[in-house]
């Protein structure tokens, strides 16, 4: 669990993020697929794609990375009581997306390097360190939930 100074360091930085949320979403997304082109295969709507400027180009790929911000934000604002919202994520990663743990953790570092270069002045090692605990709760939590749907992720 994080103290509550690590929670605000975590809100903070979330606060900025969100003035852009669609762009740092979606800057996110791409960086995933290209650094680790075996997500790539998890999305039958972008695995057809081949270069980084058609992912840039696509509304669609905007859309998806505004969605997965969207919903990280709310897990962040709950402040690790996210069992309620965290359960259908994890039902449909589980059982549909099939996503394993370790995609969890090559976005969870991608996410803190987006904001890194995005925010350098207000995303110092303090709330770098309270961000990346933030989404190890986020991981350890899916994890366990996966295993209660019978995913071994
Ligand atoms: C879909 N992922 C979704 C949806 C949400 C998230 C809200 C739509 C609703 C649903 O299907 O449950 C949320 N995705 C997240 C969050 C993160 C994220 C919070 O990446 C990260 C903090 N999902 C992953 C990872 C992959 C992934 C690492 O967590 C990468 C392979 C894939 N998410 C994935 C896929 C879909 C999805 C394939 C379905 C996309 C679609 O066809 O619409």
């Amino acid at each position: 669990q994080l103290s509550d100074q690590e929670w605000k360091h975590v809100l903070d930085i979330w606060a900025k993020v969100e003035s852009k949320l669609p762009e740092h979403g979606h800057e996110v997304i791409i960086r995933l697929l290209q650094e680790h082109p075996e997500t790539q295969e998890r999305f039958e709507k972008f695995k057809h794609m081949k270069t980084a400027d058609e992912m840039k180009s696509s509304e669609e790929m905007k859309k998806h990375g505004t969605n997965v911000f969207a919903a990280l934000g709310n897990i962040l604002k709950q402040k690790g009581n996210h069992a309620e919202v965290l359960k259908p994520l994890a039902e449909s990663h589980a059982l549909k997306h099939k996503i394993p743990v370790k995609y969890l953790e090559f976005i969870s570092e991608i996410i803190v390097k987006v904001i890194a270069e995005k925010y350098p002045v207000d995303f110092g090692a303090d709330s770098q360190a309270a961000m990346r605990k933030a989404l190890e709760l986020f991981r350890n939590d899916m994890a366990s939930k996966y295993k209660e749907f019978g995913y071994q992720g």
